[in-house]
């Protein structure tokens, strides 16, 4: 059997899949389980990342203002479930004074690599582009280098060096609500060059819900047959973009081959809080959640861009269920 390779996590939030239902993704619930107006300065809170941190959670939330400005708020939670956002925004210490002017930040991922906290987000700097940051006690968080240069979003750090480097996937962009998008792969000695990229996949046939763009998502989950990485997929439909949720297995040393990839979604905006909102059907993962002892999977998406959301799957089922698609 298929087993994601990692820490136990005893405490990651869990429901069986409801009696009657056959999807290999099921929501919690309780979903939505943050509302758009948590704090008060809040128009939306959604696409947020979280991890295990010291027995609870920890995490980094997109907080649309009602200002519209678009920010990273810390929160906190006992249980993965009920979340304490800050008021303020994080304020990163950075040393590079052209990066200190926030345009905006948002879509963050965090992911625990070595032995801090690394935050990369969708970083306002002529246009979208990769910023990166870190932690190590969510209390103070610092900002480095922007990973590529404009435009690109969707930068997600692989949890290990792989074959010595530190790996980051990424999905070049253009400025605006880009009508195109492909997954990249690329290297780093030290998370500040960044290079030898590689093409990991791109959409698929003209009428699919992953045939405008694709986007990686949470953190890839590591499991004994390779990556197990869940990515977001859109259509074009005659009233705009639809934001579904797909997996792929991307092999373990050269994560840039693709092994197996869902035909069907995983995951498509179908509950009203997932197709109505501020932008209508969307649903966006950002962070899952793994107990490798009981295969046990939580991912975290934002639903209409507005409300923060909990599902949960199985490795082994999502995997088996990977393994059975024709690539
Ligand atoms: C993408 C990003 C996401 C958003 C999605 C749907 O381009 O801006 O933050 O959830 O569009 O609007």
């Amino acid at each position: 059997m298929v087993q994601a390779i990692g820490p136990a996590l005893p405490n990651i939030p869990w429901e069986d899949r409801p009696a009657g239902c056959h999807d290999v993704v099921w929501r919690s619930s309780q979903n939505p389980i943050i509302p758009r107006n948590r704090i008060p300065s809040a128009n939306s809170i959604f696409n947020s990342a979280v991890v295990p941190f010291h027995g609870a959670f920890a995490g980094v939330f997109r907080v649309d203002h009602r200002t519209r400005a678009m920010r990273l708020h810390r929160g906190w939670s006992p249980d993965g479930l009920n979340w304490q956002i800050d008021e303020q925004p994080i304020a990163f210490v950075c040393e590079v004074p052209e990066l200190r002017t926030i345009e905006y930040a948002y879509d963050p991922r965090v992911c625990w690599l070595e032995d801090r906290y690394y935050i990369t987000w969708c970083n306002g700097y002529h246009g979208p582009t990769i910023g990166l940051g870190y932690t190590f006690d969510f209390e103070t968080f610092y900002q480095l280098e922007n990973a590529f240069l404009p435009y690109n979003r969707n930068g997600v750090l692989f949890p290990r060096k792989i074959n010595g480097r530190y790996a980051m996937l990424s999905r070049p962009s253009d400025a605006g609500h880009t009508p195109f998008g492909d997954i990249f792969y690329s290297e780093s000695p030290d998370l500040c060059f960044w290079g030898r990229h590689r093409h990991v996949m791109g959409p698929t046939r003209e009428w699919s819900w992953q045939s405008t763009k694709v986007g990686a998502g949470p953190t890839p989950i590591e499991t004994t047959a390779g990556w197990l990485l869940f990515y977001h997929g859109v259509l074009t439909s005659c009233n705009g973009f639809v934001y579904s949720m797909g997996a792929a297995l991307l092999d373990p040393e050269e994560p840039w081959k693709v092994r197996a990839r869902t035909a069907p979604y995983l995951l498509s905006p179908q509950e009203l809080y997932e197709c109505v909102g501020d932008t209508p059907n969307v649903v966006f993962p950002c962070a899952a959640l793994c107990d490798p002892p009981t295969g046990r999977i939580a991912i975290y998406y934002g639903a209409a861009d507005t409300v923060t959301c909990l599902a949960y799957a199985r490795v082994d089922e999502v995997v088996s269920f990977l393994l059975e698609q024709p690539l």
